[in-house]
C-alpha cells in the first residue's frame, strides 16, 4: 500500500454515525445538494454534492475550483460539524483547521472515476474522509493513472486518510452496495472529505 494511506475502520460508533447523518441532513436544507458537471464537456457528475465550511469545491464546465458560496443559492456554505473538526484535530497532524468539507451523495448507481485531489494549494495537508451509509468499493492506485490499484470496501463509520505520498494517489469509487445500510435515505451513501485548501 502506498505510503501515507491510513484506514481507520469503525472510527465512528453507530450512534455517532446516526447523529452525524442527522446533522448533515439538517445542514443540507440551507445548503442543498446539486449536480455539478465535468470541465469542458459539461457532462453531469454521477454524484451530487455540496460543501460545508468557508470554502467549497465546485466542478462545472469552466473547471474545478474552491469558492465561498453555493453555485445555485449564492449563499455561504453551512458550517463544518464539530464532530468533523474534532476528527481532523485527532487524525490530520496538521496545524490548522480544514476549510472545506465536500459532501458527496451516492445513489444506488453512482460512482466516482479514478482521480487525484489536486485543487488544494496546501499540498502538505492530508485529505480525511468519512463514509456513512451504504458500503462502497473504493479503489486506490498510485501516482500514475496506470499504476496498479487495490480495492477495499468502505463501510459506514470508516475513516480514510490520504496523506504523505498517497495524497497524490489516484483513487475512485467503482460502485456502492445500496442494500448494505439503511442509515442514509434510499440506501444511499454519504462521503465527507475534509480538506485544507490554502496554506495557513
Ligand atoms: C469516496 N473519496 O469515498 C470518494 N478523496 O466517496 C475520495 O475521493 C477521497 O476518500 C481524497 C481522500 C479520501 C477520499
Ligand atoms: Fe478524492
Amino acid at each position: 500500500m502506498i505510503e501515507g494511506f491510513r484506514f481507520l475502520p469503525e472510527y465512528f460508533s453507530p450512534a455517532q454515525q446516526r447523529a452525524l447523518v442527522s446533522e448533515v441532513l439538517a445542514l443540507l436544507e440551507d445548503c442543498p445538494l446539486y449536480r455539478g458537471a465535468m470541465p469542458r464537456t459539461g457532462t453531469p457528475l454521477s454524484v451530487r454534492n455540496t460543501n460545508l465550511g468557508p470554502l467549497g469545491w465546485v466542478s462545472d464546465i469552466k473547471g474545478y475550483r474552491y469558492q465561498p458560496a453555493h453555485p445555485e443559492t449564492g449563499r455561504a456554505w453551512g458550517p463544518i460539524p464539530q464532530t468533523l473538526l474534532d476528527l481532523w484535530e485527532d487524525v490530520s497532524g496538521y496545524p490548522a483547521p480544514p476549510q472545506a468539507c465536500l459532501v458527496n451523495w451516492y445513489e444506488a448507481t453512482s460512482k466516482l472515476g479514478l482521480h487525484i485531489d489536486a485543487d488544494e494549494s496546501a499540498r502538505d495537508a492530508p485529505v480525511v474522509s468519512v463514509s456513512l451509509g451504504s458500503r462502497a468499493l473504493f479503489r486506490l492506485g498510485g501516482l500514475e493513472r496506470k499504476s496498479p490499484t487495490s480495492s477495499m470496501r468502505l463501510a459506514s463509520g470508516d475513516v480514510v486518510i490520504l496523506g504523505g505520498q498517497s495524497r497524490r494517489a489516484y483513487h475512485g469509487v467503482d460502485r456502492i452496495y445500496p442494500e448494505s445500510s439503511t442509515l442514509v435515505p434510499d440506501g444511499g451513501r454519504i462521503n465527507l472529505t475534509l480538506r485544507r485548501v490554502t496554506a495557513p
